[in-house]
């Protein structure tokens, strides 16, 4: 095993191997409820629950010993034939530089993947400039400033300055300097927020407008903990936005992991990586081989 996600995720399996090895269980219709129940609670959302127990249903002997065997290897294929797809690590390059605009509601981790990031970047020798366009509070900019000083790599900052500012002087330097990757950290919103929507199109022009040979990513960070709300956060983002790819974070702390199945399947975008801790260390590509693994348990 690679690496583990969440701690706690929830054994999908344990439970569903209870009702399958069932032998008074043989109601068929039953036992595809009970399977749907099992799934909608581990958060994988309606789409996929649905699916997954019409194949099941389909696919496996409902009779005899066999049955929770077979159950299991749909399962695990359904699982991963709707994962696998989003399962795309971000391409960066020391040819093309790399602007990665950072958003997402208040407290989804945006701070500590900017951080976390830059380290995995600098690691892999790239020059990486974080931009602090979270103005919003002191602390916020504190923090950036801690993480920055943590990993060796420079901050651009004020005090005074609106985001739209700031990012344009980290855009500057950035192109002063020929950065391979800038991270740009933004302050937390709700995409119902009409005014701070605004505030992030501006910054997305600055930034696009003042290195036009760059490749703009922006990445939104999914709390997984928010559960099937976070289907529609992700769409509302994408809509008013744009977002090239998902941040999970927060896997180590929830035991609904299997939100990721719903973002994937509802909504359509690349899980660039995902969050399993607040240490520097705590960001892993998504591997939907493992996620499934660890998931059904
Ligand atoms: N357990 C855990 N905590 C995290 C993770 N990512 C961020 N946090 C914590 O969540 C809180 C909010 O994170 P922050 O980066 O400030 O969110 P922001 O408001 O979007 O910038 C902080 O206390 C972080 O340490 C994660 O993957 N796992
Ligand atoms: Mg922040």
């Amino acid at each position: 095993m690679t690496h583990k996600i969440g701690n706690n995720i929830d054994k999908v399996w344990e439970k569903i191997q209870k009702i399958f090895n069932d032998p008074k269980k043989t109601d068929k219709q039953e036992l595809m409820d009970r399977l749907e129940d099992i799934l909608l609670e581990s958060d994988i959302g309606a789409l996929a629950a649905r699916q997954i127990v019409e194949n099941i249903s389909r696919k496996t002997s409902t009779k005899g010993v066999d049955r929770a065997k077979s159950g299991r290897g749909v399962l695990y294929n359904e699982l991963l034939t709707i994962l696998r797809p989003f399962e795309k690590p971000l391409k960066v390059s020391t040819k093309v530089p790399t602007i990665l605009l950072l958003i997402g509601v208040n407290g989804s981790g945006k701070t500590t993947v900017a951080g976390k990031l830059a380290n995995l970047f600098k690691e892999r020798q790239y020059s990486v400039l974080l931009g602090a366009a979270d103005t919003f509070r002191a602390a916020g900019i504190e923090q950036i400033r801690s993480w920055g000083q943590q990993v060796s790599v420079p901050v651009v900052d004020s005090n005074d300055e609106d985001p739209a500012s700031v990012t344009y002087k980290t855009i500057k330097k950035a192109v002063g300097e020929s950065i391979n990757v800038t991270i740009i950290d933004t302050a937390g919103r709700l995409p119902t927020q009409l005014n701070l929507m605004n505030e992030l199109k501006k910054i997305k022009k600055v930034a696009r407008k003042n290195h036009q040979t760059a490749n703009l990513i922006t990445l939104l960070t999914i709390d997984a903990n928010t559960g099937q709300n976070s289907i529609n956060q992700v769409n509302m983002f994408n809509e008013k936005i744009g977002v090239d790819g998902l941040i999970l974070t927060k896997l180590d702390g929830t035991s609904k992991g299997g939100v990721i199945v719903a973002i994937a399947k509802e909504n359509g975008l690349p899980i660039n990586f995902i969050g399993t801790g607040e240490k520097v260390d705590d960001l892993k590509l998504f591997d939907a081989d493992q996620f499934v693994v660890d998931l059904l348990g």
